[in-house]
């Protein structure tokens, strides 16, 4: 153990903290250069547990007695570690040390007397409360919070971006430490007061010369090595403000859309996001972009409601915006064509009547199309009579007049079906025989049969 426990003891007050990694640096004996190691830290479990107590240390910290009693867990228990082999002496000094570490241990208990701030640092109860008493009085909202380990030389880092002239209160809870200091190591800002509030509670109020990302670092006056620490920090900031141009809220949509938004924020919108039906469509491309023009393909999407959600952060919290939309991309249905007389005369009217149904936003329109010998279309509105079926009659034309004819139908989002052509020709009215190709054929066989007979008796007279 050239290499020492106080070295390595040395090395662990030393490390930085950041939110996720513990940074320690080892100078190792006979090696030219420190040695620095970062390893990635789950504080969750740490910052539940409350640390063990050093109870003795020898001079040159090559031996010593640490104590842990987990007193607030339901499976806790006490325990006693000695360095060195206590039970090889045969001083009364370590008879009397093993029997008093025994008797401590069994007197073990749990004690409901912590609970976890933030859900995350284990803290004595009085701790918590008069936490919570002084973020309570402190004007504006909770920005920031975590929990983080506290060492003695080293510093745990916290990165904030603080707003020009605003004021930001930074509330700490360290229950096994002192005090605990705090230093801008980043940025332009300066830390106007630091109040101890109770014992293991400090508010420190930090005041911002420009706009910009902050580093703070913490360190703790400690009791022990590593000090779980609960940070959290209140300063007045307004929620981002989200406005939907487009498309209106409850409407029915089709084809391509602009999904189009403006967001604005007194310390700038950071980023911005479009959901449809919970999927990310659209992110804002760059920080601070405040409006955002989304092309929203809706044939690539099934007939339906949509809910569109726009997110806007800005650098500590977001709102969220929420509009429902139907795409309707199938054009109505038309069906059941008929009109009367299908064989109209001089000056007769034509009805044409027809069923058109749309199982999407519903029909809004129905035309009739019409052509007079194939000179230009006119459309008259059909009139809707109920049960989908809608009607419209074509003026009575003078004999000879071809009239051709369509349904046009549009549903609300204005897809658009269109029959196909039907035509008719229009009449003199005057009485017409019309002889039908059955009888045709029957008077054509009964002359050939006559004409037989007759030339067969020529022959035989
Ligand atoms: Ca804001
Ligand atoms: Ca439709």
């Amino acid at each position: 153990m050239k290499w020492g426990l106080h070295r390595f003891y040395r090395s662990i007050i030393a490390a930085n903290i950041t939110k996720s990694t513990f940074n320690i640096t080892l100078n190792i004996p006979s090696y030219p250069e420190p040695v620095t190691i970062s390893i990635p830290i789950n504080y969750q479990t740490l910052l539940q547990l409350l640390p063990v107590k050093i109870i003795a240390i020898s001079d040159k910290a090559l031996a010593g007695i640490i104590a842990s009693d987990r007193f607030w867990d339901e499976h806790g228990y006490r325990s006693i570690y000695f360095s060195f082999e206590v039970e090889a002496s045969d001083s009364s000094v370590a008879e009397l040390l093993l029997k008093n570490a025994v008797s401590w241990a069994v007197q073990w208990q749990k004690l409901n007397t912590t609970e976890l701030l933030g859900n995350l640092v284990r803290v004595p109860k009085e701790t918590a409360q008069s936490f919570r008493n002084t973020l309570n009085m402190l004007p504006g909202n909770v920005l920031h919070s975590s929990g983080t380990i506290l060492v003695e030389e080293g510093y745990s880092t916290i990165e904030m971006y603080l707003v020009k002239d605003k004021t930001y209160y930074m509330v700490v809870a360290h229950p096994t430490c002192d005090k605990v200091s705090v230093f801008v190591l980043e940025g332009d800002a300066e830390i106007s007061s630091t109040v101890n509030i109770t014992a293991r509670i400090t508010n420190i109020t930090i005041t911002a010369s420009s706009s910009g990302t902050v580093k703070i670092g913490v360190k703790a006056d400690p009791d022990s090595s590593l000090n779980p620490t609960y940070v959290a920090v209140k300063g007045i900031n307004n929620l981002p403000v989200i406005f939907i141009e487009s498309p209106a809220n409850k409407s029915y949509i089709r084809s391509t859309v602009t999904i189009a938004v403006n967001a604005t924020d007194d310390d700038g919108i950071t980023s911005m996001e479009i959901l449809i039906n919970g999927t990310k469509v659209y992110t804002a491309s760059n920080g601070g972009n405040v409006t955002c023009r989304y092309s929203w393909n809706t044939r690539k999407y099934v007939d339906g409601f949509y809910n569109v959600t726009i997110i806007a952060y800005d650098h500590y919290t977001s709102t969220i915006a929420k509009i429902i939309v139907f795409v309707d991309n199938t054009p109505p249905s038309i069906q059941n064509l008929s009109y009367t007389p299908t064989k109209p005369t001089t000056g007769e009217d034509v009805t044409v009547i027809v069923m058109v149904t749309d199982a999407g936003s519903g029909v809004e329109n129905v035309l009739l199309s019409y052509s007079l010998d194939g000179a230009d279309w006119v459309n008259i509105t059909m009139n809707a009579k109920g049960g989908n079926i809608y009607e419209a009659t074509i003026p009575g034309q003078p004999a000879g007049k071809t009239v051709q004819f369509k349904v046009i139908a549009f549903d609300v989002t204005d897809n658009v079906a269109v029959s196909s052509t039907h035509s008719y020709k229009v009449t003199s009215g005057a009485p017409t025989f019309e002889v039908p190709w059955s009888l045709t054929i029957g008077v054509i066989v009964a002359l050939i049969a006559v004409t037989t007979l007759i030339t067969v008796k020529k022959h035989r007279t």
